[in-house]
C-alpha cells in the first residue's frame, strides 16, 4: 500500500487533482482509496468512484495534524485491512501543517514505514497574498514535497506562473513541477509526476 498525500492550501485544487489521478489508477486496475479531511467546492462523488473500485473515507470536523490524529491511524488501519487499497489519497485540511501527519502514524506500528509520496498542489492566483500572511503554513506544504502541481494555468499570467515556479525551486531545488489548466479537462498523470 502506497501513501500519497496532497498538500495544499484550500482552493488550490487539490480534489479536482486527485479526482484525475484515482480515475487514472482506477482505469489502470489498482484498488484506491481517498481519505478527506475537508469538504472544498469540489465535492467528491462517492457512488460514482465506488463504480470505479474507489472508496472515500471523511474525517471532518478537526485537523488530522491535531484534532484527529488517532482517528487518521485508525482509518487507516480500517482501510488497509478491509479494503486493501494499492495507494490511498489523503487530502488533508488546507490550514493543516503536513509534517505533523507522519509522527501522528507512527504511533500505530503497522505504519511506521509507510511509503508516503507528497504531492504540493500551488495555486498562483493566490500564492503572493497568501504567502504575505501565512508563509511558515504555505512553505511546510512544499518543504514535504517529492513534486509539485500548479493550477490554473488557464487563469494565471505568465508572470504568476514563473512566480510560483521560483517560490518552489527556491524551497524544494530539483523537485518535478508540472503546470496544469485543470479546468479544460486535461488529464493530470500521476505518472507524469513520479519519478521525475
Ligand atoms: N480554472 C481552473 N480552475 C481550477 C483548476 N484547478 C482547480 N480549479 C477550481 O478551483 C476550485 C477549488 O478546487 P478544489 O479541487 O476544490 O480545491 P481544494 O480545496 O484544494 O480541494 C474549484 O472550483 C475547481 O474547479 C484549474 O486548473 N483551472
Ligand atoms: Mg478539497
Amino acid at each position: 500500500m502506497q501513501m500519497i498525500v496532497l498538500t495544499g492550501f484550500l482552493g488550490s485544487g487539490k480534489t479536482t487533482a486527485l479526482l484525475c489521478f484515482a480515475r487514472e489508477l482506477a482505469a489502470s486496475g489498482s484498488r484506491v482509496a481517498i481519505i478527506v479531511n475537508e469538504i472544498g467546492d469540489v465535492g467528491i462523488d462517492n457512488l460514482l468512484l465506488k463504480q470505479l473500485g474507489t472508496d472515500v473515507w471523511e474525517l471532518l470536523g478537526g485537523c488530522i495534524c491535531c484534532t484527529l490524529t488517532g482517528q487518521l491511524a485508525e482509518t487507516l488501519s480500517r482501510i488497509s485491512t478491509d479494503y486493501a487499497p494499492d495507494y490511498v489519497f489523503l487530502e488533508p485540511s488546507g490550514a493543516s501543517n503536513p509534517t505533523a501527519i507522519p509522527s501522528a502514524l507512527q504511533y500505530n506500528k503497522a505504519f511506521r514505514y509507510l511509503r508516503i509520496t507528497w504531492i504540493a498542489i500551488v495555486d498562483p492566483l493566490r500564492l503572493e497574498e497568501l504567502v504575505e500572511v501565512l508563509e511558515p503554513l504555505m512553505e511546510s506544504h512544499i518543504l514535504v514535497a517529492d513534486a509539485a502541481l500548479i493550477t490554473k494555468q488557464d487563469l494565471a499570467t505568465p508572470g504568476q506562473m514563473e512566480a510560483a515556479r521560483k517560490w518552489i525551486a527556491t524551497l524544494r531545488p530539483g523537485i518535478c513541477c508540472i503546470a496544469v489548466d485543470m479546468k479544460s479537462g486535461t488529464l493530470v498523470s500521476l505518472r507524469g509526476l513520479l519519478p521525475c
